[in-house]
């Protein structure tokens, strides 16, 4: 019987990850017990969270143990069933992990339509980053037309679909990103309305109120740091601030210190409110439902990047970390099977 390739936690980094944090391992295919599906794996999804799963002590989630795989969203196939809900062959969604094969109950797994978009974007723009920057921007922030939204992190999974929201809902889209190839993009082909390269540019305050003359009214926070921290010296009265993720800060090995700011959200009555997407679960539907017809009406684009081989997800992950991505990072693992035929193992 063939053998189901992983990707192990071998060591905690301390700072950034490098590939010796990780294993290759061989074990058997498992089988499905009753209300179980096997799943083969067809795109990994790297995403930042898992950088804080690999640290020792969690926060919103359990810590991923030495020898454990790691945790991940796979978009795939069924293999094998032991549920009514699933047929073999049919495409679904689920936290299979770094791996070929792995089991999960049918109530946790999301079926997949392949007529409406490929089934890649089951872990992209109509799955778990769609609806972060979906719900964290229009449930956090309620961005109104003419509004400046400021993204940071904004070529990314999460940020490059945040800023194109903000342009349906008719507000100024500006962000930033980590290189000019990124900036051209968020300019030229999403119609962000300016962005600049963070790298680059020494004064980001200066930047910031080039950039959005009208202040800013919503800022979607993926980076946290310096550019946040900036981004609060040109806030607007009554600013909304949907704190999404601090990627700036999962690599250090001692947390940065910062200047106190509190006191802006007071002055401009403004409010920054963090959020965990799964906290928007139950309406899932309708966001992927709206993100699935903007896509359809063309209002709507996504890039991936996809890295080959499970053998690779630690260089993809790391740079995913490094900033290599534009739009969502995935490793595919497998080819597609024709759908609906039974899968021999
Ligand atoms: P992503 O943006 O596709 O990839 C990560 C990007 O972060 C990199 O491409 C890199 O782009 C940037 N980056 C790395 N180090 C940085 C630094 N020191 N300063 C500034 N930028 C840096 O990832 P994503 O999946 O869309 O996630 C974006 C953010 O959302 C992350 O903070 C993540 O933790 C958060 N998130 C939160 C939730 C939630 O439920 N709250 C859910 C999903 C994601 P550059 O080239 O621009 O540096
Ligand atoms: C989740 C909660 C949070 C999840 C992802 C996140 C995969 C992301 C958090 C972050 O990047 O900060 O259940 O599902």
């Amino acid at each position: 019987m063939a053998a189901n390739r992983q990707i192990v936690l071998a060591s905690r980094p301390v700072g950034f990850p490098n590939d010796t944090d990780f294993r290759l391992v061989e074990s058997p295919i498992p089988s499905p017990a009753d209300g179980e599906v096997l799943v083969r794996s067809i795109y990994l999804s790297v995403d930042p969270y898992m950088r804080g799963r690999m640290n020792e002590v969690g926060s919103y989630a359990a810590p991923v143990k030495i020898g454990q795989v790691m945790v991940g969203g796979v978009a795939g196939q069924v293999a094998e069933s032991r549920d009514p809900r699933f047929k073999a062959g049919e495409y679904v969604v689920g936290d299979i992990g770094w791996q070929q094969y792995g089991l999960a109950h049918a109530a946790a797994l999301r079926k997949l339509d392949p007529g409406i978009a490929p089934i890649s974007t089951g872990v992209g723009v109509l799955g778990m980053p769609g609806m972060t920057a979906y719900f964290g921007l229009l449930d956090i922030c309620n961005p109104q037309t003419r509004e400046t939204v400021f993204v940071s992190g904004a070529a990314g999974a999460v940020g490059s679909l945040v800023g194109q929201i903000a342009k349906i809902k008719g507000c100024r889209a500006v962000g930033t990103a980590g290189s000019d190839r990124k900036v051209d993009y968020l300019i030229s082909e999403l119609g962000f309305d300016a962005a600049f390269n963070y790298k680059t540019v020494a004064d980001y305050s200066a930047k910031l109120r080039e950039t959005c003359p009208n202040g800013i009214d919503v800022y979607f926070d993926n980076v946290g740091g310096a550019i946040t921290d900036a981004v609060f010296g040109v806030i607007n009265r009554h600013a909304r601030i949907s704190v999404c993720g601090q990627i700036s800060q999962y690599n250090l090995e001692r947390p940065e210190m910062g200047p106190r700011l509190l006191w802006v959200l007071l002055v401009k009555q403004a409010r920054a409110e963090g959020f965990l997407v799964p906290q928007f679960m139950e309406r899932w539907p309708e966001g992927i439902k709206q993100m699935a017809a903007w896509l359809e009406e063309g209002k709507l684009k996504y890039h991936e990047d996809i890295e080959q081989g499970i053998e690779n997800a630690p260089r993809a992950f790391i740079g995913m970390l490094e900033g290599k991505n534009l739009g969502k990072q995935l490793v595919k693992i497998a080819d597609e099977v024709f759908p609906y035929t039974v899968l021999s193992l």
